[in-house]
């Protein structure tokens, strides 16, 4: 290779490009039917010409449609009020969601908790988590009666179309406690394309200097001024300098929310003990840290399924056991492919000492 000219280097180059291109195109055009979302890293999903002729609003139009129907097949497993509150805002807002007793039962046993966690390290900040699996909530009652309570279960299940919720952890965001720029989540942005449900039941009071969750009213809404504002993102986003943006999750500034019929973003102020259930298509951050560093403590879920199954999934708990194994095995993937390059998985293992 070195006795070759650098311009049949360069072209011998190109070629493995092309031909490397050529034959992972049909698992690129696949992944259109899934959650993949990265503008950057799928040549099909960043396409200027493809979106141009409509692909990323598609996805959105056809995300947005089949979780409208998980819904509304879940509808009667929650309150109207409850309904009413999500279709308007885009979240659940819950204050005194245990009752005191049992609160404090539940702050007690994860304060107590000393297991192995992941870490997850953005800017400034580290996002810890303990995955609750069948492991962990052997030891702890007060948190398996929570995932097993069925006022909790139909929140999250009705705002993630699903009948189970099984990715649950205790999550505690440590800002402000490693040098570099502010945390990324501090952006106004949205998480994906796709509907997606995410929960906090808060064990720390949170005020407005300690990094609350943030999130617009009514940005979960796929409105026209959405879809067009959508669009023309899709059409450069694969080149954004920005490059979550570029890999699916847009940030948005806040003085583009005006010109997208939308409010300013409400701050969540609250009380330990308040659950929030929020659609994190719509746009969110977590607010800005003015006194560091500050800790957050949360029992945090999440779900998010493939964007065009119109079905809730299946009632039995052997799913959640399926789910939660596939997950481990692809944390695990991510540990060996970081371990061949020498380096860290986004998410790396934290042992219990210095994570609890
Ligand atoms: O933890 C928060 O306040 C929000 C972070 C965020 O953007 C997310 O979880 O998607
Ligand atoms: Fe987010």
């Amino acid at each position: 290779m070195n006795s070759l000219s650098p311009n049949k280097r360069k072209w011998i180059r190109g070629f493995s490009q092309a031909l490397k291109n050529l034959l992972l195109l049909p698992i690129r055009v696949l992944s259109l039917g899934t959650g993949a979302k990265s503008f950057a890293g799928n040549p099909v999903i960043g396409s200027p010409l493809l979106n141009r002729l409509g692909l990323h609003v598609a996805r959105l139009v056809l995300a947005d449609r089949a979780m409208a129907f998980r819904r509304l097949l879940l509808s009667p497993t929650v309150a109207a009020g409850d309904r009413a509150a999500f279709r308007r805002d885009g979240f659940i807002l819950k204050s005194d969601f245990l009752p005191a007793a049992e609160f404090a039962a539940l702050e007690a046993e994860i304060r107590a908790l000393r297991a192995p966690g992941r870490a997850c390290h953005q800017g400034d900040t580290i996002t810890h988590r303990i995955l609750l699996d069948h492991h962990a909530l052997a030891g702890l009652p007060t948190a398996r009666r929570l995932l097993s309570d069925r006022r909790y279960r139909r929140l999250l299940g009705y705002v993630a179309g699903r009948l189970r919720v099984p990715g649950q952890w205790v999550q505690t965001i440590r800002s402000g406690v490693l040098p570099g720029p502010p945390d990324p989540q501090t952006n106004l942005h949205i998480d994906t394309f796709q509907p997606t449900m995410k929960a906090w039941l808060f064990l720390d009071d949170v005020d407005e200097a300690s990094g609350p969750f943030t999130y617009v009213p009514g940005s979960h809404r796929l409105t026209r001024s959405r879809l067009a504002y959508e669009y023309r993102r899709s059409l450069g986003e694969r080149d954004s300098p920005d490059r979550l943006s570029a890999r699916g999750s847009l940030r948005v500034p806040v003085t583009d929310l005006p010109g997208l019929g939308l409010p300013a973003p409400r701050a969540f102020a609250v009380k330990r003990n308040t659950l929030v259930v929020a659609d994190t298509r719509g746009l969110h951050r977590r607010g800005d840290v003015l006194r560091r560093p500050s800790d957050r403590m949360e029992i945090w879920a999440m779900a998010r399924t493939n964007p065009f199954n119109p079905l809730p999934g299946l009632p039995f708990a052997w799913c959640d056991r399926l789910d939660l194994a596939l997950y481990r095995a692809w944390l695990e993937h991510q540990d060996t492919r970081a371990a061949k390059r020498g380096g860290q998985p986004s998410w790396r293992l934290v042992p219990p000492a210095e994570g609890s």
